[in-house]
């Protein structure tokens, strides 16, 4: 008998997982904030992706954070800001044999979750897949993408990764997942804030080549103060490379600013400015851009945390 699949956050990525999961005859369950959102998502009838233009319905279980069932493994796919919080919410029901499969972009929520649940294996996870909600329950499958699976305490894979190979989620153990996540992090702190500040698309940076190199500079310095010289590597070219491949989108931050939600800045531009104070490392741009996107979040009356 498969582990079940607990999925909380029944988002853009949560529902991605959780449907192709499901489609695959696997055990899934979604878990929900509170009876309320219980109730509304029973009425919906399950969870929908829509994939090139065809929506499909999957009737996957739900239950409430505090049902007392135990959890052997689950997905957290919630917003960097959010995760300890959700964690804790099913605290009760995690033991040693536990394992949390962390999807959140940047860094900093993992070292949360692993330091309030040290008993259960915590495996990060940096996704290049692309979805976003276009109503409650209901999520569209916008870029076929990559997810890097690693656990920087222990490197052997686990035997699950099958279940995903069964799904058809494209993914690869890697043996220095820190290394990944500091890469995209750097990338999306030379791309993200400025595309919000300079109000633009990311082949709009190609006007603002100067700023974008110079905070390559100073994230190929900060990258390798810190232990991730192979996460410096030819920074400045790969950042130029994805805003050219990328030129017509908007990053995620933009769409979160531009859709009043809430940004991750705290776990990109914000850890990786925390992160330089703890080595004594200026960086003048990077704090300068941080504060400049925290006016600017402020003016525009959202959080700047
Ligand atoms: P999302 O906002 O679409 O979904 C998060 C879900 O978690 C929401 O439904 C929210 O209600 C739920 N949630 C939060 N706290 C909860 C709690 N305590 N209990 C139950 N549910 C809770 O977010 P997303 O776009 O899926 O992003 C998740 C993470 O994946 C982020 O860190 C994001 O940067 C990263 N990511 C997203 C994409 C993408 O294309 N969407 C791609 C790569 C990486
Ligand atoms: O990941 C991205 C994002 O928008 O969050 C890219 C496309 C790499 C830009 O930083």
């Amino acid at each position: 008998m498969s582990t079940t699949w607990h999925v909380l956050g029944a988002g853009s990525l949560g529902t991605l997982w959780a449907t192709r999961l499901a489609r695959a005859g696997l055990p899934v369950r979604l878990v929900l904030r509170n009876d309320a959102r219980l109730q509304a998502y029973r009425n919906a009838g399950g969870l929908t992706l829509v994939e090139q233009g065809q929506a499909q319905c999957y009737p996957i279980p739900g239950e409430t954070a505090d049902s007392p069932e135990p959890i052997k493994r689950l997905l957290l796919a919630c917003k960097a800001y959010d995760a300890e919080a959700a964690v804790s919410s099913v605290a009760h029901r995690l033991g040693d044999e536990s394992e949390l499969i962390l999807l959140q972009n940047g860094l900093g929520s993992q070292d949360a979750v692993a330091n309030c649940m040290p008993q259960a294996r915590c495996i990060s996870a940096s996704s290049t897949e692309g979805a976003f909600r276009d109503g409650d329950w209901r999520v569209v499958f916008a870029g076929h993408g990559y997810t890097w699976l690693g656990d920087p305490a222990h490197p052997v894979a686990p035997f699950w990764l099958d279940d995903l190979a069964a799904a058809g989620i494209p993914h690869a153990w890697s043996a220095d997942i820190l290394t990944r996540l500091w890469r995209k992090l750097a990338l999306n702190c030379a791309i993200n804030p400025l595309t919000v500040l300079h109000h633009c698309k990311n082949g709009g940076l190609q006007e603002h080549r100067c700023e974008v190199a110079t905070l390559c500079a100073e994230l190929t310095d900060l990258l390798e103060r810190c232990g991730q010289p192979a996460a410096a590597e030819d920074l400045q070219p790969e950042v130029e490379r994805v805003i050219q491949a990328t030129a017509a989108n908007y990053s995620s931050m933009y769409q979160d600013v531009s859709n009043r939600r809430r940004t991750e800045i705290s776990y990109l531009l914000g850890y990786a400015c925390k992160v330089a104070q703890r080595h004594e490392l200026t960086v003048p741009h990077l704090e300068q851009l941080r504060q400049r996107l925290i006016v600017h979040l402020h003016n525009l009356g959202l959080p700047s945390d």
